[in-house]
């Protein structure tokens, strides 16, 4: 051998040992690794179990950042098991758990599916409803009763709750709820067949029942709505509709109780005392009860 190839081989050599010598000492870290968790998470049979777990595209010359904590831990896995080294939402140990690397912020647990605990079963335009649950993301998405959008409000939508108002004319009866989440498409969107009944209007008994022309009557019940409605007196007999003034129209939105008041009109030659139907309509649907004209 010439001395130019012993020393080129001597290098070589020596470049082999170093390099069999690190590799034996990354080897070793991922056998402690499998030592640490493969009996709870069967670390052993994963993907895991690679040089991926600590080297960007499994090349040894390069740290990920959950190799750069473990190095700065003093290499001891059970103090960096709480912390996020590559930042994608999930700590090291709940990717170890779920078998995603805790150094790719590309890889990481799926987020469970949204999920519905609970929703209000009924109300009418006008209704606020909160629904809670889990896993809607952060980012607001899209509720339809029936084909309508409901509406939600700024800073109405969390992970874990929905809050929306019920805002388009929706026809009296059971509808589908459905909830789209953020990225639309990602997850199929959450359909409650019949979750939600849009109710007609309801009326407390009436008390009083009957006034004179010019008096105003308080009358209570249920899913009034929010938008103002009308107030008849239909004659019975002939089936004419006598046109009642409303001073006030409410219902809380998160409830359906429901109050209006209105004014029994004047008396005149097609308006006399005697009994009527009090109808009470609104986008909904209309309620009546008996009330009579006095003197
Ligand atoms: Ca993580
Ligand atoms: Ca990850």
């Amino acid at each position: 051998m010439k001395k130019k190839q012993i020393l080129t081989t001597t290098l070589t050599v020596a470049v082999l040992v170093g390099t069999a010598i690190s590799v034996l000492a990354l080897g070793s870290y991922l056998t402690n690794f499998n030592s640490q968790y493969d009996a709870q998470y069967q670390t052993a049979g994963s993907k895991l179990n690679s040089c991926n777990l600590c080297h960007p595209g499994g090349n040894t010359g390069q740290l990920n950042p959950y190799a750069d904590a473990f190095a700065a831990s003093g290499h001891i896995f059970g103090s960096i098991e709480s912390a996020d080294s590559d930042s994608d939402g999930y700590t090291n140990i709940e990717e170890i758990a779920a078998g995603t690397f805790p150094g790719d912020p590309n890889d990481f647990p799926n987020a469970p599916p949204p999920n519905i605990l609970a929703i209000p079963t009924e109300g009418t335009i006008g209704t606020e409803v909160v629904l809670t649950g889990s896993g809607f993301d952060t980012k607001k998405g899209k509720v339809v009763i029936g084909n309508a959008y409901a509406k939600i409000a700024k800073d109405a939508w969390t992970d874990t709750t929905i809050s929306f108002t019920v805002k388009k004319i929706i026809p009296a009866g059971p509808h589908d709820v459905t909830i789209y989440t953020q990225p639309y498409g990602a997850t199929p969107p959450i359909i409650l067949p019949s979750g939600f009944t849009v109710m007609n209007p309801e009326l407390a008994p009436l008390s009083p029942s009957s006034g004179s022309p010019g008096t105003e009557i308080a009358i209570s019940g249920a899913f009034f709505s929010t938008k103002k409605g009308k107030v008849y007196l239909e004659d019975p007999s002939t089936g004419k509709l006598k046109k009642c003034k409303v001073t006030s129209w409410s219902m809380d939105p998160a409830t359906g109780a429901s109050e209006l008041r209105f004014v029994v009109p004047k008396l005149s030659k097609n308006f006399l005392t005697g009994t009527y139907q009090l109808v009470i309509t609104n986008k909904v649907g209309t309620v009546q009860k008996t009330f009579t004209v006095g003197p």
